[in-house]
């Protein structure tokens, strides 16, 4: 420690975002998740100086947080705060109500189950500008929609309601699902709860809290089941404008860019991506599929699922796209399932397409075969983000040798 002085800090409280048992070295601090330590000198970037309750030790410099009360943490790990105030502007309303083929499935699936709605009760569970409510009210008869709402949104939903003169049907309800009190049970819960790659947001926790708490047994759930798409793909353009870009700029040579191109566009997935049908090398595969009325919220700490996929044509494979699928089973035995997909075959969607892009392109031949495994998982203090690890397995069998090629790689969503 003597020799470091210049790397002394004013000592300062961080948090344990991770639990590190420091059994590496004696110099490293044993410590868990949720402690607070004393950082007193910034060694490295990496490895601070640190203290807890007079032990004294090394410890990885991105397992701690700047320390703040117990409170704050809990409000910090949802970012609920920031989260409903983003919903109390129009901006993101105006973004889900002008996306067409999102908000005509909804409408489709009240207007095919309106005999059924009759006289029901539902819960509409952020309910936003309560265009769902709306469409129950207008559409079917029900007994009841509770619009539940936490942004500040809700004052406008209210006036809404009274304005489309739906106030009889619909009561408005300000506060987080997982919080407010309604008078009675629900025959159905519908919500649009899902994010980029179905999970992310993870709105999809409070729906399963609101339907254990207040789902009737033999209750509905809409949409019922969610299905996420995965296939192997080209991304010409993509790459090209993020990553060969740097080989030949007006004549020269920044190829020495290409590293941090790497960190900067390729470690982190990227969201909106529209898939163009000539890039896929394969058949989408569903990799997960998820029971909306059976799924529990441990389950969304980790999920995983599996791929084979048959390269169908020579090319280049430059990562994978990955969409989702919602399914609105209907509400009289043996009616019609209504399908809103988010994929490439069909209407685009304000979501669009996922793109995760691999390190390096790789060539692939017809016959070849991509299998592999993708994992998401949740992001233990981030509650609302999660990683998303794809591993996979090239093998090909047209070459003269069996030649096989095998990658694993993990994206932060977003932390
Ligand atoms: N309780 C009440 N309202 C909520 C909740 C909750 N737990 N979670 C989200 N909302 N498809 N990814 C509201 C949020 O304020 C917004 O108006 C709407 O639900 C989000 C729906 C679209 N997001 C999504």
């Amino acid at each position: 420690m003597e020799d470091r002085l210049e790397d002394l800090v004013p000592p300062e409280e961080y948090v344990v975002l991770w639990s590190f048992p420091g059994r590496c070295s004696e110099e490293q601090l044993s410590i868990s998740k949720g402690d607070r330590v004393i950082v007193h000198a910034k060694i490295t970037p990496e490895w601070w100086w640190a203290e807890q309750r007079g032990v004294f030790g090394y410890v990885p410099a991105s397992y701690l947080r700047q320390g703040t009360s117990e409170e704050e943490e809990e409000e910090d790990a949802w970012q609920d705060e920031e989260y409903y105030f983003t919903y109390g502007a129009l901006n993101l309303h105006l973004e889900m109500l002008s996306d067409k083929s999102r908000t005509e499935t909804y409408r489709r699936v009240i207007v095919n189950n309106s005999t059924s709605l009759h006289r029901k009760v539902v819960m509409d569970l952020g309910c936003g500008t309560g265009i769902m409510s709306l469409f129950c009210a207008q559409l079917a008869q029900p007994a009841v929609v509770y619009a539940v709402e936490a942004s500040s949104m809700v004052e406008h939903t209210k006036t809404l309601v009274k304005q489309n003169e739906c106030e009889e049907v619909i009561t408005v309800l300000q506060g987080r699902a997982e919080e407010i009190q309604l008078p009675e049970q629900v025959d159905v819960l519908v919500s649009e709860w899902m994010g980029n790659c179905l999970l992310f947001e993870f709105m999809v926790e409070s729906v399963l809290l609101a339907r254990d708490r207040w789902l009737r047994e033999g209750g509905t759930m809409w949409p019922s089941s969610a299905a996420l798409t995965l296939v192997p793909c080209q991304a010409h353009r993509y790459y090209a404008e993020k990553m060969a870009f740097w080989e030949k700029p007006y004549g020269l040579d920044f190829t020495p860019l290409q590293p941090l191109a790497l960190q900067e566009f390729f470690s982190k997935p990227k969201f909106s991506h529209l898939m163009e049908p000539g890039d896929r090398l394969a058949s989408p595969a569903d990799v997960l599929c998820l029971d909306m009325h059976t799924l529990q919220v441990a389950d969304l700490e980790e999920m995983q699922g599996e791929f084979q996929f048959q390269v169908e044509k020579s090319g280049v494979f430059h990562g994978f796209t990955a969409w989702f699928s919602v399914y609105f089973k209907s509400l009289e035995e043996g009616g019609a399932t209504v399908e809103l997909n988010t994929g490439p075959d069909s209407e685009p969607t304000h979501w669009k397409q996922t793109l995760f892009m691999l390190d390096e392109p790789i060539s692939v031949h017809a016959a070849s075969r991509i299998s592999g495994t993708i994992t998401l998982r949740r992001n233990p203090v981030w509650r609302r983000h999660l990683t998303v690890t794809l591993h996979w397995d090239i093998s090909c069998l047209a070459q003269e040798a069996a030649t096989c090629q095998a990658g694993t790689k993990s994206f932060p969503m977003w932390r």
